[in-house]
């Protein structure tokens, strides 16, 4: 088998970039370890970037989001028992979109099919070789029997824990990483949002968030040990505890319903420069994770593959490698930006342990500052709703 860009996973990040490649006519072959049905119900990222919106808009894929994604002109921040309003569209003209990330996927699994370019679910023992030399190759496993596909390029979205960043040589790449002592624990629950926006909610007892996927849909977090056993978490100190830490003093409350989904998710930042080795390139979570407080996982997935279409797109067109030369570093500028952002949301929101009476206060007076000053507002609104992508 041949084809020009071997993409290893079916996340955003390579679900995207083979629509994106499709529609330059260049052939791509998409490889995923799980099912249809597997990615297709994986709960996760919700928010919607503006230019989010308008890459999936323009790859084709923006019908389902323009009817069903909730459009956000804010957000909530909650401390002290009040909640203030950050006004995305007073300070910069720009909105958010929720929408889940399962349905970003089966819109662009949906148009995958549709194209007819090869998208193969339940792949095993995926490797990727000859990085080094101008016909790379992936190997796969399906239905029992062994694939060989030569390529020009492999593109690594295969996220966080697949095989193409640890395919890099090890002395090729630097990783810069940063764990945090706690994490998400997050439910899905069949009830109506009690707000209209997200809540981002700092309280004594650690951080929460109250999200939403539809009218109906809520979906809440809240901040818990990084070990935390979901035995020890059942549905109602579940809701016990998001009641308290979102409370406020005008006696707002949730709407409690039957919860569909839970998991706990460990907060870190991770970045691996360069993104790129050989022909190898990576996007996505295969090359940074940010802690989800700043919403921005899939939003950079998105802004990668962005990047790396446009640079396979003008090679295949002219024969120009400038822009895969730069890739790296074109998608770290932005991303390091990014990184800083979801940390300062992180460290601004939760609850530290270590943390003593000086740096509660300073929390506190940071929280007081946005909340009270249009320049710290902005500052924190034109992150959210996106830094620019070019
Ligand atoms: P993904 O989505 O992890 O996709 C990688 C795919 O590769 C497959 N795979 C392999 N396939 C073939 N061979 C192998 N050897 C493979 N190994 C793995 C996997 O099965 C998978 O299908 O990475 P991608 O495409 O880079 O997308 C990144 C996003 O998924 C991620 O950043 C976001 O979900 C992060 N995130 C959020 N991002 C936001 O922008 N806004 C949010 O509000 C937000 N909230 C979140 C989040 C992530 C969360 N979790 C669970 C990590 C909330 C949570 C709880
Ligand atoms: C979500 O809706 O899942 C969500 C929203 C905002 C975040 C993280 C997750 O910061």
């Amino acid at each position: 088998m041949r084809t020009q860009v071997a993409i290893v996973g079916a996340g955003p990040a390579g679900l995207l970039l083979g629509q994106l490649l499709s529609q330059s006519g260049i052939d791509s072959i998409v490889l995923e370890a799980r099912s249809r049905e597997y990615i297709e119900h994986r709960v996760r990222a919700g928010v919607l970037e503006h230019q989010s919106v308008e890459v999936l808009e323009a790859a084709g894929v923006g019908a389902r989001l323009r009817r069903e994604g909730l459009v956000h002109q804010g957000i909530e921040l909650q401390f002290g028992g009040l909640a203030h309003r950050i006004d995305f569209a007073a300070l910069t003209g720009r909105s958010v979109t929720i929408y889940g990330q399962q349905e970003v996927v089966k819109d662009l699994v949906a148009a995958r099919l549709a194209s007819g370019q090869p998208l193969h679910f339940e792949v095993a023992q995926v490797a990727v070789r000859d990085l080094e030399s101008d016909a790379p190759a992936v190997e796969f496993t399906a239905a029992g029997s062994t694939q060989r596909v030569r390529c020009d390029f492999i593109a690594g979205c295969d996220g966080f824990h697949g095989i193409c960043r640890p395919s890099i040589p090890a002395g090729a790449l630097s990783c810069y990483e940063r764990t945090y002592p706690f994490a998400w624990l997050g439910i899905l629950a069949e009830a109506p949002p009690a707000s209209s926006e997200l809540i981002y909610a700092r309280h004594e007892h650690g951080f929460a968030l109250l999200s939403m996927r539809s009218p109906s849909m809520t979906r809440l977090y809240l901040q818990c040990a990084p070990d935390e056993p979901l035995e020890q978490w059942p549905d109602e100190r579940v809701w016990s505890e998001l009641q308290t830490r979102l409370s406020r003093s005008d006696g707002f409350r949730l709407r409690e319903g039957p919860v569909r989904q839970k998991s706990v998710t460990p907060m870190r930042s991770f970045v691996v420069e360069p993104m790129q080795y050989g022909r190898l390139y990576l996007a996505g979570d295969s090359a940074h994770i940010v802690p989800p407080t700043g919403a921005k996982g899939m939003n950079l997935a998105i802004a990668d593959v962005r990047v790396l279409a446009r640079a396979l797109a003008t090679f295949y067109r002219s024969g120009n490698t400038d822009a895969l030369t730069d890739y790296s570093r074109t998608c770290l500028r932005r991303i390091w930006k990014v990184q800083r952002f979801s940390w300062w949301m992180t460290m601004l929101l939760h609850r530290f342990e270590e943390a003593g009476a000086f740096d509660e206060r300073r929390q506190l007076a940071e929280l007081d500052y946005i909340s009270s000053s249009r320049a710290a507002a902005q500052s924190l609104a034109e992150n959210y709703v996106g830094l620019p992508l070019d």
